[in-house]
Order: structure tokens, then C-alpha cells, then sequence
């Protein structure tokens, strides 16, 4: 009863009406999508590797149909480096941020070898920036900017030969950090029939040597029948032009010679337009998503496994981050406090070895002493003995001197009365020449008065022969002459 009149009620009242605004429905969801991009914008790396002078910047340019900074590079580098630039592009209301990184001085160096070690550090210095700004608690994916390269464009030399090992070697270290899309560059150098054999045997190469080069996706229905096409046009052999030149009664970008002129964007010229294509227009986003899909997982994943961390135990079972966290922090502990036992025992052995070493020197030394000790009491005793014998031998002088002395004042006292009775006979007497022409008896006067004990001598030259002979004995008495 009660349900009846309320259904009277309801039936009697106004039905209200619902305008809508447009439609409504989870199908707009895309559209969202495309308006939230626009807004943010969007970023795109592209990593030209080649060789000095290969036409790098010229392709870009002629790609973004603009003139982006140009510096040549010399020949004369010492090793390779990257130079990334950054420019802010718009197409309609779309915004791009466009980074070009460029290799400078690659194969220039007459040892090659290392020359993909810096290519290979930058890729994996972006993977590394973006990993620790997602591990960080407040993150902001959302306006960082993404500078992990998207595509590398690797430039192969005309040669119409096959590719370097210098080729080989970098895409080979490449390949799995980036996807590499091969390209001959100034393709307006070799003929048609030549570039189709050296496409051909660039490829055979390449598969031979195991390198995996970015396979436009066939798996997306809308452009499955394009990308399988182009696929089997790679390497794209490409001219980078961005001179206008009239044909016809158009400009088109093109490069003039005196024979004639290469259309940049005429596909029975070259493959520019195809590359421009696949790059731009049809593949951009897939480039994106397998860099973060394939090449950033792969980074992310190794690291993360070499940190420590992994999604199950060794029984297979869910293993947490937590516990990872914790199993890491105890082995981490045990670590150090293993380092720090051995470090401990590591002192301990050094100050007992230092110990042992200063008791040695000791040793040495105390031996030393007591050798220098014996040494200098030996030199003691034998200056004593001689300071003896000296004092025994100057006694003896001094006795000896004595003795002479008395012997002396006797002679003299003897000597002065004869001496003087023989003045005057001294003077007449007739002089006895001898070599000098001094007489013997005045030569004994000469001795007198020198008080020099006289001597039996028989002529003035055996008395000056005795006189030497005084001289040098110890009678001597120094100032006698
Ligand atoms: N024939 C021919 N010449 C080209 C082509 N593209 C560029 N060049 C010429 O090659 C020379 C070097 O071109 P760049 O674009 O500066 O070469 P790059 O690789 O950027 O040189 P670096 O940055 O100095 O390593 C210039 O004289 C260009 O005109 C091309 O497709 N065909
Ligand atoms: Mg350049």
C-alpha cells in the first residue's frame, strides 16, 4: 500500500532533465592523453656517432629544417668526447625538447680501440641520472629532463667496401644500450648499383658479427605494412643539404654539381625522406618507449642486481625489498666488523714486529758501547805507559843535563889560565894556513870563549866535524854559538 502511493507520488512529479555537454565516456581517455602531453611537452636524444667531417650536422639540420650551432671539430684530437646540445623546438603547438649530442674527434686517433668507451659511459651516465632521480623519496619524473638517448644514429663512411671494425666494434658495445639505426652517409658519393651491394654486405656483416640494429615495430596494425617496407631498406643512405636549389619550378633542398643536381628529398636519390619518415613521423614514440622499455630496464635491472637486490630468494620465493634491505645491511655489518678484526690484528702484528725491531737496535747499540768502552780504556792504558816513559826519560835528561852542566863549569875554570899566557904568543905565532886560512889555536880560543868544552882536534875542520857532533848530542846546550 505504502509502495503504491509512493510510486503516485514520483509518477505526479516534474522529470528533470539532463543536458549533456558533449559526449560522455571512457573513450575520451586518449584525447586526455593528448592534451596532457601537449602540455608537458616532449623530449627526444638523438646520439650521432661517425666520423670527423661524415656530415653529422649537416643531416641534422637538413632533418629539423633549421641551422642548429655548428663547430667543426679537428682532426687533432687526443680522444673521443660527446658534446651534448639542447634546443627548444615548436611545431604547431607542439613543444620539443631536442638534445643532440655529438661524438667529437671520433676516429681520429691512430689507436682506435678505446674510442666507444665514451660513448658508452654518457648512455650509461643518463640511464644512472634518471635511476637515482626515480630511487629518490620525493621524485619528480614528471618535469625532469629526460636525457637517456633515444636513438643513435651511427654514420657509415661511403667507402663502398665493407663496414670498419671500427664500426663493428662501437655498434657491437652499442646495441644493447641504445637502439642503433645505421646510415651511409653522403650517399651522393657512390653509385646506385654500388650502394645496393654495399647495403647488402653492411647487413650481412652486421648479422654476421651479431649486432642488433632497431627493427621498426610491425606489430601495430596501422603501421605494420611501412616499417616491414623500410626494414628492408636499411641502412638508409642519406644527403644532408640545406641549400635551395630551383628545379623546375620549385625550391627544393638539394646539392648543385657541375653534372647535376642531388635532390635531398627525392627518394630515387636517396633515402633521406624515408629516414625523416621512420624517425619523425611514424616511429618517434616507439624510440622513446623501447629506450625506457628495453634499454633503460636492462640498465636498471643489472644495477639493481649488483647493488644486492633481487625479487626472490633462493627458493624462489617472493623476496621483499625490506628484506633485501636487511639481508644487505648484515652482511654489510659482518663486513666491517671482519675488516675491523683484521685491521685490529693487522696493528697489533706491526707493533710487535716494530718492537722486536727497536729491541734489536738496542741490543746493537749496548754492543757498540761496550766495544767502544774496552776500546777507549785499552788507548788509556797505553797513554799512561807512555806518559811513564816519558817522565823516566826526561828524568834521565835532566840527570844527564845536570852532570853536563857541572862538567862544563869545571873545564872552564881549567881552561882561562892557560889561556891567557898564550895571548901573546898566539899573536906572533905564525899562522897555520889551512883551507879557510883560520889557524888551529885560535879555532880552540873560538871554542873557549863559546864555552864549548874543548876539543882534541888537529886542524880547524875535524874541530868543526866535533863541533856537529856536540851539537847533536845531549850535552848540547841550545844557545852556546
Ligand atoms: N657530398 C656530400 N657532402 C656532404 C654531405 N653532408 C655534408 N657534407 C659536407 O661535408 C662537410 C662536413 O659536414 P658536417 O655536417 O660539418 O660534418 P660533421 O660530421 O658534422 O663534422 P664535425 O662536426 O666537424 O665532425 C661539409 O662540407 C658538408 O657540406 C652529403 O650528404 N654529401
Ligand atoms: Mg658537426
Amino acid at each position: 500500500c505504502e509502495y503504491t502511493s509512493l510510486m503516485r507520488i514520483f509518477t505526479n512529479e516534474e522529470k528533470r532533465n539532463l543536458n549533456l555537454g558533449g559526449h560522455v565516456g571512457f573513450d575520451s581517455l586518449p584525447d586526455q592523453l593528448v592534451s596532457k602531453s601537449i602540455t608537458q611537452g616532449f623530449c627526444f636524444n638523438i646520439l650521432c656517432v661517425g666520423e670527423t667531417g661524415i656530415g653529422k650536422s649537416m643531416l641534422m639540420n637538413t632533418l629539423f629544417n633549421t641551422t642548429f650551432e655548428n663547430e667543426e671539430a679537428s682532426h687533432y684530437q687526443n680522444g673521443v668526447y660527446l658534446r651534448p646540445r639542447t634546443y627548444d623546438l615548436q611545431e604547431s603547438n607542439v613543444n620539443l625538447k631536442l638534445t643532440i649530442v655529438d661524438t667529437v674527434g671520433f676516429g681520429d686517433q691512430v689507436n682506435k680501440e678505446e674510442s666507444y668507451k665514451p660513448i658508452v659511459d654518457y648512455i650509461d651516465t643518463q640511464f644512472e641520472n634518471y635511476l637515482q632521480e626515480e630511487l629518490k623519496i620525493k621524485r619528480s619524473l614528471f618535469n625532469y629532463h629526460d636525457t637517456r638517448i633515444h636513438i643513435c644514429l651511427y654514420f657509415i663512411a661511403p667507402t663502398g667496401h665493407s663496414l670498419k671494425s671500427l664500426d663493428l666494434v662501437t655498434m657491437k658495445k652499442l646495441d644493447s644500450k641504445v637502439n642503433i639505426i645505421p646510415i651511409i652517409a653522403k650517399a651522393d658519393t657512390i653509385s646506385k648499383s654500388e650502394l645496393h651491394k654495399f647495403k647488402i654486405k653492411i647487413m650481412s656483416e652486421l648479422v654476421s658479427n651479431g649486432v642488433q640494429i632497431y627493427q621498426f615495430p610491425t606489430d601495430d596494425e596501422a603501421v605494420t605494412e611501412i616499417n616491414s617496407s623500410m626494414n628492408a631498406h636499411l641502412p638508409f643512405a642519406v644527403v644532408g643539404s640545406i641549400e635551395e636549389v630551383k628545379v623546375g619550378n620549385k625550391m627544393v633542398k638539394a646539392r648543385q654539381y657541375p653534372w647535376g643536381v642531388v635532390q635531398v628529398e627525392n627518394e630515387s636519390h636517396c633515402d633521406f625522406v624515408k629516414l625523416r619518415e621512420m624517425l619523425i613521423r611514424v616511429n618517434m614514440e616507439d624510440l622513446r618507449e623501447q629506450t625506457h622499455t628495453r634499454h633503460y630496464e636492462l640498465y636498471r635491472r643489472c644495477k639493481l642486481e649488483e647493488m644486492g637486490f633481487k625479487d626472490t630468494d633462493p627458493d624462489s620465493q617472493p623476496f621483499s625489498l625490506q628484506e633485501t634491505y636487511e639481508a644487505k645491511r648484515k652482511e654489510f655489518l659482518s663486513d666491517l666488523q671482519r675488516k675491523e678484526e683484521e685491521m685490529r690484528q693487522m696493528f697489533v702484528n706491526k707493533v710487535k714486529e716494530t718492537e722486536a725491531e727497536l729491541k734489536e737496535k738496542e741490543r746493537e747499540l749496548h754492543e757498540k758501547f761496550e766495544q767502544l768502552k774496552r776500546m777507549h780504556q785499552e788507548e788509556k792504558r797505553k797513554i799512561e805507559e807512555k806518559r811513564r816513559d816519558l817522565e823516566e826519560e826526561m828524568n834521565a835528561f835532566n840527570r844527564k843535563k845536570v852532570a853536563a852542566e857541572t862538567l862544563q863549569a869545571q873545564s872552564l875554570q881549567g881552561l882561562q889560565q892557560p889561556l891567557r899566557k898564550d895571548k901573546d904568543k898566539k899573536n906572533r905565532s905564525v899562522k897555520t894556513e889551512n883551507q879557510s886560512g883560520v889557524s888551529l889555536s885560535s879555532s880552540r880560543v873560538m871554542m873557549a870563549k863559546a864555552s864549548v868544552e874543548p876539543l882534541n882536534c888537529d886542524s880547524w875542520w875535524q874541530a868543526m866535524q866535533c863541533c856537529t857532533c856536540l851539537i847533536q848530542s845531549a850535552v848540547w846546550k841550545k844557545g852556546s854559538v
